[in-house]
């Protein structure tokens, strides 16, 4: 079929294999992909990655009446472990269909009102962990126990001990690990050997998948029989659809709290620590930022928000939109047409064919974003958002298949923002430079803050 531009150095067999660094492919995407045009590919033995850098084709691929969401080899790998879970089910499988509208409910703007509580909860602890420290705080590594802890507990009322315990729980390490290994299988398909080494590979994380399994199986089949429904367990064992009365089995109850786990902390994790690392950077937004946290909160650090309150942290959101406009920690999705049609007027596409929207390029479409490089939170100010085309902003994907935790994650983000703003004098090292470790989303490295408590006015 047709060839798309690509970093000028293919070779035979192997063809753009080391365009890209194993270890942090998207980072050197973001590098090599800037100069190559809206579209553009990378092959990699049999296999062909197209990818859409421009707000220009993101918006059409964004079409809901001509693309939907595709799964390629990346995500596909990852049904090893999360099946047909909301995140790797394909469009048309059933189950996507019967857990969507079973689950809608437990993430609309008002069911965070049953989450609020537990936000606060475990930012209390973040705070007393916090005290129990000396020294700068590592900022990823204290966002993503924080975030862990509150999806364990939203998800299944379940506490992982991360703020308690000197080592994470077990669990924690062998999901990642087992899911890091399942993206590596993804990548190596088409490899001449892939399908041995992919056997090979299964065979050595198997221990960690089975204790991964087994643990949330004995969690749903401790619940199971009781009605209630508190959390999103409790949900998912007792709604049933009101007119065809079907449940999810307790096998896709598994893979969805698997998938909740995954897709709802690293996410938001890396949304927070890039927003903190933004705001140490930039005084005057620092300055904003918490002159709406005391405006709202009042005097007393201790105070706490209202769920009423989360959505009148205006700024404290548009610092949160443009550090996930910069680093987008879900850096791409990807979109194959319905039917055979041409992209941008002249690039043929099939229905087998899919497109990758590289978030972290598209953020930065100079036709769209002046000066795309720097940290300006006023951009998202409603007067600007009106002014830009539709679909040059995409952290939460795009359609049906956007994502189904967005409300949770900014709840929890703009929260856990004014919270610390409201409590803390925080400052980076002047000569940190930022570094972007890539995981199964993108997050900063090895960033840090010092926090002193703030003295209010009495
Ligand atoms: Mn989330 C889908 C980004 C937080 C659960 N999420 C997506 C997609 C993007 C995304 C992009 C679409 C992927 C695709 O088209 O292939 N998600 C984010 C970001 C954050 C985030 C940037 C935080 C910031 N996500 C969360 C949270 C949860 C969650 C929190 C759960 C509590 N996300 C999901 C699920 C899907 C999804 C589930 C799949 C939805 C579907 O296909 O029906």
């Amino acid at each position: 079929g047709q060839t798309f531009p690509h970093a000028g150095r293919r070779k035979p067999i192997i063809g753009d294999l080391g365009v890209s660094s194993p270890r942090h492919p998207i980072l050197d995407l973001l590098e090599w992909g800037a100069d190559l045009g809206p579209i553009f590919e990378m092959r990699i033995f049999r296999q062909n990655f197209v990818f859409v850098s421009s707000a220009e084709l993101t918006a059409e691929l964004c079409d809901e009446t001509r693309f939907c969401k595709a799964l390629p080899p990346a995500i596909t790998a990852l049904r090893q472990y999360a099946g047909d879970g909301l995140f790797t089910a394909q469009n048309d499988e059933p189950n996507w269909q019967l857990a969507h509208e079973l689950l809608m409910p437990a993430f609309t703007k008002s069911a965070m009102q049953s989450y609020h509580p537990i936000m606060l909860a475990t930012t209390d602890e973040l705070f007393d962990y916090w005290q129990r420290q000396s020294g700068p705080v590592d900022v990823t590594q204290s966002m993503t126990k924080l975030t862990m802890e509150t999806l364990s507990r939203a998800a299944f009322s379940h506490d992982f001990g991360s703020f308690t315990s000197a080592q994470p729980h077990p669990f924690v390490g062998a999901m990642i690990r087992a899911l890091e290994t399942g993206r590596r299988k993804g990548g190596l398909r088409t490899a001449p050997g892939g399908s041995l080494l992919g056997r090979f590979i299964d065979r050595r994380n198997a221990g960690e998948q089975t204790y991964v399994d087994e643990m949330l199986d004995a969690l749903i089949a401790e619940r199971s029989g009781s009605a209630d429904d508190h959390d999103l367990l409790g949900i998912m064992l007792n709604a049933s659809h009101p007119e065809t009365g079907e449940r999810l089995s307790p096998l896709n109850i598994r893979y969805q709290i698997l998938t909740f786990l995954v897709a709802g902390h690293e996410t938001t994790s890396g949304a927070l620590s890039f927003t903190l690392y933004y705001l140490s950077r930039n005084p005057h937004c620092l300055a904003e930022a918490r002159r709406e946290a005391d405006e709202i909160l009042g005097d007393d650090p201790d105070a706490v928000p209202t769920f009423e309150q989360i959505p009148k942290f205006r700024y404290i959101r548009r610092c949160l939109d443009e550090a996930l406009r910069i680093w987008p920690t879900v850096p791409g999705f990807a979109r194959a047409p319905r039917e055979e049609t041409m992209v941008g007027g002249k690039y043929p596409m099939r229905p087998e064919d899919w497109a990758v929207i590289v978030l972290g390029l598209v953020h930065r479409d100079p036709s769209v974003w002046d000066a795309p490089d720097v940290y300006d939170p006023d951009r998202f100010l409603p007067a600007n958002v009106k002014k830009r085309p539709a679909h040059s902003y995409k952290p939460f994907g795009a359609g049906l298949r956007a994502c189904i935790g967005r409300q949770f994650a900014l709840h929890e983000s703009v929260l856990v923002l004014a919270r610390i703003l409201h409590r803390y004098e925080l400052s980076g090292d002047p000569d940190y430079e930022l570094a972007v470790d890539e995981r199964l989303t993108m997050v900063p490295r090895g960033f840090q803050l010092n926090l002193q408590p703030r003295r209010h006015p009495a």
